[in-house]
């Protein structure tokens, strides 16, 4: 099912990418709630494999189970459901990164984050149990022009489990139902792409209903979204998926990086979504940039646009949380120049967790992209124009746009020249704090404000010299 089970108006999720349960706990508590974040993606929560050859204790290490004990560097269960108690008691949702396409790469005898052992070349791994008949055949994923290749081999040689097996469906289904009960609200499905529909049908009808001692309405099923990648021209499409529940958009990600970084006008962005070849909105999981991309691992090449570019990343999620297609997800990363390195972490290996400064930015090697201004107060706007679509599109015809949701909200993008006029902003009369430029604290605007008068019309500037080329007000930021 499509709905994210999100609370009230909320509806943006962020990525706390490799954070520790206590940190999101933390973070849920001090800062997601106010700022109307509706939920956190986590790392994977089952125990990983530990890998220490090449770069020591990638990020990636995570993406190779060796059981479904809930042990890795972000905490064990009991941190787990701690969390997930104490985010949903503040209203924001836990959605959790699911790897069980495979387990670990074929690497002999390897080592877990929770003490237990797998023996990846004979691909038997005690703690789960899993046993060599449990696993399609060695053969590795070589042509994605063929789509029993793409889904019965090994994803660049990780031990690709047969989710035909009743066996293997009921340990899978094992694991989930018990995310399910300690609280989480639906999953993001790791390397969708790389199962059959018709067995991932089965493993999601197994699902039980969420937990209803978390505040989820009795009957609510979890949300899924899963992981195709599908720029076109593949054997395996999105379209197989669709059915299934929501299904990454990663056209989205790589178009939207395309357009900010100034390759295309944004002009053209006023049939943006299925105008641009997009899936149907309503099964649309979309992002500027994900775990992968960010880094060059996923889709998308060089157009993705990431904190590295700062200036044109906020334009692009600013313009993803103003429009009304599909359901988004903000990255929140750590720092990295090596696209191999995990998370910050002591000389033992430990996960080093985020400072806040007096200014509400992260210090020990978080980005913290979530707590960036323009983002937080796009998540707000998000929040307050909900159920209206788009309207009063305006643009000089180059690279200068502006739309109206509903009477709710008004947003103006600048990636060259100077806006100075007076524009239909569809919003009533009043003055209004615009929220990337500043913050409405205490019934004052400490950036620009915009007057509206009765007929609609404010005077809008904005110049592409600008700390940020977007101008955004809306009726819950009314002084
Ligand atoms: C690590 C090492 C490997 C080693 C392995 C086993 O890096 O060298 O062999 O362990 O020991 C992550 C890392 C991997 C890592 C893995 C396990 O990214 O490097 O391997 O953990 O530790 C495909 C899948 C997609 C997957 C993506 C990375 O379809 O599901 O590869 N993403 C998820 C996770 C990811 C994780 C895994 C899956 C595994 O998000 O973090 O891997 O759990 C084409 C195909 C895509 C394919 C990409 C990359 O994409 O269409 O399906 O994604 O290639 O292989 C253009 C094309 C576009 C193409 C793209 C990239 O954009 O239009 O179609 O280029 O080539």
């Amino acid at each position: 099912q499509y709905d994210t089970n999100m609370w009230g108006d909320r509806n943006t999720m962020v990525h706390l990418f490799e954070w520790k349960w206590n940190d999101i706990a933390d973070e849920c508590e001090r800062f997601l709630q106010y700022k109307g974040y509706g939920g956190v993606q986590v790392s994977p929560v089952n125990e990983n494999a530990i890998v220490t050859s090449g770069t020591y204790r990638p990020w990636w290490e995570r993406y190779q189970p060796i059981s479904y004990n809930l042990v890795t560097r972000s905490g064990n269960e009991q941190e787990f459901s701690n969390m997930v108690r104490r985010c949903n008691n503040v209203g924001v949702r836990i959605y959790v990164d699911v790897v069980f396409n495979h387990m670990t790469g074929n690497s002999g005898t390897v080592y877990g984050t929770g003490g237990s052992i797998g023996y990846s070349d004979s691909k038997y791994y005690p703690a789960v149990p899993y046993g060599s008949n449990d696993f399609n055949s060695d053969c590795g994923i070589t042509n994605y022009n063929d789509a029993i290749n793409v889904r019965n081999c090994e994803l660049v040689g990780l031990r690709d489990l047969n989710q035909g097996s009743t066996y293997v469906r009921t340990t899978i289904l094992a694991f989930l139902n018990k995310l399910i009960n300690l609280g989480v609200a639906g999953f993001r499905v790791d390397a969708a792409k790389h199962m059959w529909p018709g067995d991932l049908e089965v493993i999601y009808a197994g699902l039980n209903n969420l937990n209803t001692d978390h505040g989820f309405a009795s009957g609510a099923r979890p949300y899924i979204f899963q992981e195709v990648i599908d720029l076109g021209g593949e054997a395996v499409s999105f379209n197989e998926y669709t059915h299934l529940g929501a299904v990454t958009e990663f056209k989205y990600s790589a178009e939207i990086g395309r357009v900010f970084h100034g390759y295309d006008q944004l002009t053209w962005l006023s049939n943006w979504g299925e105008g641009w070849g997009f899936m149907a909105s309503e099964y649309a999981f979309i992002f500027v940039d994900n775990h992968d991309n960010q880094r060059g691992h996923g889709a998308g090449g060089s157009n993705i646009l990431t904190y590295k570019n700062a200036k044109q990343y906020k334009m692009a999620i600013a313009f993803m949380l103003a429009h009304p297609y599909g359901s988004t997800r903000v990255m929140s990363s750590f720092y990295f120049d090596d696209t191999e390195a995990g998370p910050p972490a002591d000389s033992n290996g430990n996960i080093i967790s985020p400072g806040i400064n007096a200014d509400e930015t992260c210090s020990n090697g978080w980005v913290c992209e979530h707590r960036w201004r323009q983002i937080y107060n796009m998540v707000g706007f998000k929040n307050a124009v909900k159920g209206t679509s788009l309207n009063d599109w305006w643009s000089n015809g180059a690279q200068q746009i502006a739309f109206c949701r509903g009477g709710s909200g008004f947003v103006a993008f600048s990636n060259g020249g100077t806006i100075a006029q007076n524009m239909q902003t569809c919003l009533p009369a009043g003055t209004y704090c615009d929220v990337i430029s500043g913050n409405l604290i205490n019934g004052a605007c400490t950036g620009k404000t915009v007057t509206v008068g009765d007929n609609g019309y404010g005077y809008i500037s904005l110049s592409d010299s600008e700390d940020d080329g977007v101008l955004a007000v809306h009726i819950n930021a009314r002084l």
